[in-house]
């Protein structure tokens, strides 16, 4: 059984992942407007893979006779200053989120709730994953240069990586 604090967090969660879910998916809008498809089919993946995580936790709730709140959503911006910001962004609100995740393992810990903290273990995962994807666009991003002559090569190599991601998920079977 899940103490009623756990289960406040836990919804938190579900709201900080909802977020990031419709972050990204205003961030693949504004790439697709600039025609940077290969960026926009990035930041819809990352989009459809929040709603995810946040579907995790809200069926988590559920199998643990918890009430899961579908939550309130701030709107994100709809105009981004440019590339480099979007990723440095992105990496900043995804240490954000490892911070969240390691606050919900830290209750899990002092709770001796077993069954949250082997749950969370995914999200540490997931979390190493996402923020180091984030670093090596960044690291890319900074080889490449962001000038207007540069976002085509940028727009490509974000464009093999997100087939590279594809591909390492469809092998690992699915996420
Ligand atoms: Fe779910 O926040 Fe990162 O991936």
């Amino acid at each position: 059984m899940l103490s009623e604090k756990m289960i406040n967090a836990l919804n938190e969660q579900i709201a900080f992942e909802g977020y990031a879910s419709f972050l990204y998916l205003a961030q693949a809008g504004w790439f697709e407007n600039k025609s940077m498809v290969g960026c926009a089919s990035f930041m819809y993946r990352q989009s459809a893979e929040e709603h995810m995580h946040m579907m995790k936790i809200f069926r988590y709730l559920l199998e643990m006779d918890a009430v899961a709140i579908s939550p309130a959503i701030k709107q994100p911006p709809a105009e981004f200053k440019d590339v480099r910001t979007i990723f440095s962004e992105t990496l900043a609100h995804e240490k954000r989120v490892t911070a969240s995740i390691n606050d919900l393992v830290a209750l899990a810990i002092k709770e001796s709730d077993h069954a949250t903290y082997a749950f969370l273990q995914w999200y540490v995962t997931e979390q190493r994953e996402e923020e180091s994807l984030m670093r090596t666009i960044l690291d890319k991003i900074n080889l490449i240069g962001d000038g207007a002559q540069s976002l085509y090569f940028i727009d490509k190599e974000i464009e093999a990586l997100n087939q590279a991601t594809v591909a390492a998920e469809k092998a690992e079977g699915g996420e």
